[in-house]
C-alpha cells in the first residue's frame, strides 16, 4: 500500500546503551594517549559543551552541540577538544540516528560510569543546532582567576556554592596540557579513576608555585609531580567553599552522591526534554 507511511526509527532505551557499549569498548583503546584512556577529555568535552549556559537568556548549554563549529571550537578554554569530538565520529558514524549533543553527553556519562564514578541519570532528546547559536566566548571559567570569578561564572549557570565545589571534583581525573592550556599536569595519581582524592590532596598536602615559564600553577611540595590550577586553590582559600571540600574529603559516598545529582542537572542545562521524557540509567561495562 503506497499510502502507507515508511517506519521511522525511534531508538529506544536498549539503543541507548549500545552506543555506550560502544563507547565504553573503545575508551582504551590508545595506550599511548595520554594516561591510557579517552576519559577524561570526553567528561570535559561534555562539560564544555553544558557550561555555556546562561539561565538569564536561555542560551547556550549542551542542546545543539555548537563546538563543532568555528567560533565555538576556537574558543581558548576548547583547546584540544578536538580530540574528544574526533574520538566520537566514529561512534557517530555507526549510531547516525544519535545528535551530536546527545552523543556528547552520553560519552561524558559513559566515561564517569566507566572510570568508576557515580551511576549518572540520562535524558535523551537533544537536538543539534546550526553554527548560529554558537555562543561567546568568555563563558566558561578562567583557570587563572579565584572565587570571584567562579561565582560570577557558576552562579550564571544557575549552581550554588556547594554545588561549585562538588562540581570540581572532576579534577579528580585527568590532566593539563602544555600544547592546550598551557598548564601541565595530573592532580592526582589515579587520573583515570574517579575517586575524591582531589578534595583529600587539596587539604593535605602542601602546595607551593611551580617554578617555570609557564602559567602560574602550584604543585605539591611532597613529589612535584601533581599539580593545582589558581583556580583549585581558591576553593581552600574561600571559607564557604572551603567547607564543602571537607565535606568531600572525608567522606567518598558523599561526593559521588552529590556529583551524580549536580553532573546530570549541568548536563540537562537548557535542554527542553519533551513531557514524559524517561530517565534512564546505564549498565556499566567495565566495571
Ligand atoms: Fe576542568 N580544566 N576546569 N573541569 N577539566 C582542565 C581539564 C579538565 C578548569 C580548567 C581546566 C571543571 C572545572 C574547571 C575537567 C573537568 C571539569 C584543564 C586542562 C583546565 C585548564 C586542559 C588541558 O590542558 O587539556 C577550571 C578553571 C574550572 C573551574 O574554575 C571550576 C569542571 C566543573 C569539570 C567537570 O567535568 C564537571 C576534566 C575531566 C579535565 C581533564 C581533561 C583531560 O584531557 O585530561
Amino acid at each position: 500500500d503506497s499510502n502507507v507511511a515508511p517506519k521511522l526509527f525511534v531508538p529506544k532505551f536498549e539503543d541507548y546503551q549500545k552506543v555506550y557499549n560502544e563507547i565504553a569498548s573503545r575508551l582504551e583503546e590508545k595506550e599511548d594517549y595520554d594516561d591510557g584512556s579517552y576519559g577524561p577529555v570526553l567528561v570535559r568535552l561534555a562539560w564544555h559543551a553544558s557550561g555555556t549556559y546562561d539561565k538569564e537568556t536561555g542560551t547556550g548549554g549542551s542542546n545543539g552541540a555548537t563546538m563543532r563549529f568555528s567560533p565555538e571550537s576556537d574558543h581558548g578554554a576548547n583547546a584540544g577538544l578536538k580530540a574528544a569530538r574526533d574520538f566520537l565520529e566514529p561512534v557517530k558514524a555507526k549510531f547516525p540516528w544519535i545528535t551530536y549533543s546527545d552523543l556528547w553527553i552520553l560519552a561524558g556519562v559513559c566515561a564517569i560510569q566507566e572510570m568508576m564514578g557515580p551511576t549518572i541519570p540520562y535524558r535523551a532528546g537533544r537536538q543539534d543546532r546550526d553554527v548560529a547559536a554558537c555562543t561567546p566566548d568568555g563563558r566558561l571559567p578562567d583557570a587563572a582567576q579565584a572565587q570571584d570569578h567562579l561565582r560570577n561564572i557558576f552562579y550564571r549557570m544557575g549552581f550554588n556554592d556547594q554545588e561549585i565545589v562538588a562540581l570540581c571534583g572532576a579534577h579528580a581525573l585527568g590532566r593539563c596540557h602544555t600544547d592546550r592550556s598551557g598548564y601541565s599536569g595530573p592532580w592526582t595519581f589515579s587520573p583515570t579513576v574517579l575517586t575524591n582524592d582531589y578534595y583529600k590532596l587539596l587539604i593535605e598536602e602542601k602546595w607551593q608555585w611551580k617554578k617555570w615559564n609557564g602559567p602560574k600553577q602550584y604543585e605539591d611540595k611532597k613529589t612535584q609531580t601533581l599539580m593545582m590550577l589558581p583556580a583549585d586553590m581558591a576553593i581552600i582559600q574561600d571559607k564557604k567553599f572551603k567547607e564543602w571540600v571537607k565535606v568531600y574529603a572525608a567522606d567518598n559516598d558523599k561526593f559521588f552522591e552529590d556529583f551524580s545529582a549536580v553532573v546530570k542537572k549541568l548536563f540537562e542545562l537548557g535542554v527542553p526534554f519533551k513531557e514524559g521524557t524517561e530517565t534512564w540509567t546505564f549498565k556499566p561495562v567495565n566495571a
